[in-house]
């Protein structure tokens, strides 16, 4: 008789494991609207423009830990122009601004969003880091230093 009281004592007690940790859940998805963001940049490249000082592309991933941000603007002390592009099924636009969302990431990326960079004050060569600050409409301007690979470079190869 005690054998089974204890069991079921311990069953309660794992549920109430597993209900503290779905408020917690709650909790955060509840304040995501107003968090603040936390952003970090990973894997940014450039690949060398297949013309020399031509128009450039450049990919990076904006991982974001907390509430949801949109990259509203980016420029560069080596270039002249950095505009952002939304890639559809057969051509591209401008855009204003690009999502981040909340416990999310804005993946720019061949095939995908990313971003044109032109009038480049200094034609870039492999192994070259031009910066790019990258203005976010909560977090502020993240300054990040973007190196120039081999035009068939992709991240982790
Ligand atoms: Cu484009």
């Amino acid at each position: 008789m005690s054998r089974g009281f204890r069991r079921s004592a311990l069953i309660g007690a794992g549920l109430a494991t597993v209900l503290a940790a779905g408020t917690a859940v709650v909790a955060c998805q509840s304040s995501g609207g107003s968090a603040a963001p936390k952003l970090s940049v990973a894997d940014p490249y450039i690949p060398l423009p297949a013309t020399p000082g031509g128009m450039g592309a450049g990919y990076l991933t904006v991982r974001n830990d907390g509430g949801a941000d949109q990259l509203v603007k980016v420029t560069s002390p080596g270039a002249g122009s950095v505009t952002m592009h939304r890639s559809t099924e057969q051509t591209m636009e401008e855009v204003g601004a690009l999502e981040v969302p909340a416990h999310g990431s804005l993946n720019l990326a061949r095939n995908g969003n990313h971003l044109m960079i032109m009038d480049w004050s200094k034609q870039p060569a492999l192994g070259d880091e031009l910066e790019l600050d990258l203005e976010f409409a909560k977090a502020g301007t993240v300054v990040v230093k973007v190196p120039v690979k081999p035009l068939t470079y992709r991240p982790g190869s």
